[in-house]
């Protein structure tokens, strides 16, 4: 099968990122871009080399491409992911898949071809490495991880649109960390959490504590923050503790895994291996995106569903929605994927 053919609506802030990373995924180039605003189109049409687009309808009726990529806000992913279904077309959505979950429902109820959600934590590289020790057994059977995401760093800068939302950090930022437990730890029998308005002119939560139960019995916690005054700032990277009946992970700041057993300490380096075009501040991100897009692409090449399709991702919204009505009730809540 020769390179598949994408398309990207959605050219804004993130974007910038996924264009970037199509240059180096292979099996696949993007031969159309497509955003509302003229200016940003043309600019990502000059990186990536592709055809300019500002109506999603018409560049899907000319380009027909093979797979779409939506990285535009969630409010706009159902409209999208319609267009591409009525096109016949493969789709990668960035996160939230969704607003809610009723509309995820939807999108899988009208969705024929495959769909993944772009949920890029799980391919960090500190994450791929921590989930291969674990399966390799270096804990023996975990029962306890500890998930901290916790920063100063000013995610409003450059996403205004989060200072809006009435749903804030789970939404934004949980919803990667209780995909990484999922990806630890299996799923989630039952989920307590409690929030707090901790940013000055942002509408939302910008800290929460969850406490999840996994079918495994093992537990997990999860605490994230984007109010947190600590020098050094860990943004972006997610900090973890691991136990099981034979030994422990732990993954610190800076990359830096221990493998605790038997009374030993190994230390792993797990840095990101960023790609030429990364930015330091974002590198551990940059990279996961272009592992999340290759293994789409690869995917998509094998007929294999990928890590995170939509339906996989369903269970992790189900997992947001659980946490705000646990927030609301007080109570721990079962998550209904
Ligand atoms: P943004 O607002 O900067 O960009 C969105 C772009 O989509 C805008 O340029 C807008 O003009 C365009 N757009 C909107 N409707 C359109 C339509 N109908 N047709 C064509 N273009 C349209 O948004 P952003 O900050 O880049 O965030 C995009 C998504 O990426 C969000 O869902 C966010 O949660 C997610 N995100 C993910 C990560 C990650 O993967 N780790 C990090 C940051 C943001
Ligand atoms: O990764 C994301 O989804 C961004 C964040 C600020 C959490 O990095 O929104």
């Amino acid at each position: 099968m020769s390179g598949l053919r994408g398309a990207v609506i959605g050219c804004g802030f993130f974007a910038q990122n996924h264009l970037k990373a199509w240059r180096d995924v292979e099996g696949a180039r993007i031969v159309a871009v497509c955003d509302l605003d003229p200016a940003r189109a043309e600019a990502a049409a000059a990186l990536t080399g592709a055809r300019a687009h500002s109506d999603a309808a018409s560049m899907f009726a000319e380009e027909k491409p093979d797979f779409v990529d939506i990285a535009t806000t969630m409010e706009i992913h159902e409209p999208l992911a319609r267009l591409a279904a009525r096109h016949d077309v493969a789709v990668i959505c960035q996160k939230p898949f969704a607003p809610d979950i009723e509309t995820v429902r939807r999108i899988l109820g009208f969705t024929r071809r495959p769909i993944m959600v772009h949920e890029n934590f799980r391919f960090q590289r500190p994450l791929i490495e921590l989930e291969r020790h674990v399966r390799a057994g270096a804990v023996g059977t975990p029962f306890f991880a500890h998930i901290s995401w916790r920063t100063g760093y000013d995610v409003v800068a450059g996403q205004p649109y989060l200072a809006e939302v009435e749903r804030f950090i789970i939404l934004d930022l949980g919803i990667h960390l209780l995909d990484v437990a999922r990806f630890l730890l299996g799923d989630v029998a039952d989920i307590h959490c409690r929030t707090r308005r901790t940013m000055p002119g942002a509408k939302g939560e910008a800290s929460a504590v969850l406490s999840l139960r996994h079918l495994s019995g093992a537990v997990s916690q999860i605490v994230c923050s984007y109010t947190t005054r600590i020098e050094p700032d860990p943004f972006p990277q997610t900090l973890i503790e691991l136990e099981g009946d034979r030994g422990s992970l732990h993954l610190r700041h800076d990359y830096r895994l221990e493998h605790h057993e038997r009374g030993r300490m190994t230390v792993h380096d797990v840095a990101p291996r960023p790609p030429a075009w990364a930015d330091p501040q974002w590198a551990l991100v940059q990279e996961s995106v272009l592992n999340t897009q290759q293994h789409w692409i690869d995917c998509l090449r094998s007929g294999r569903e990928p890590q995170t399709s939509g339906a996989d991702n369903l269970k992790t919204f189900a997992l947001v929605e659980a946490a705000y009505a646990s927030a609301a009730s007080g109570r721990a809540e079962v998550p209904e994927a």
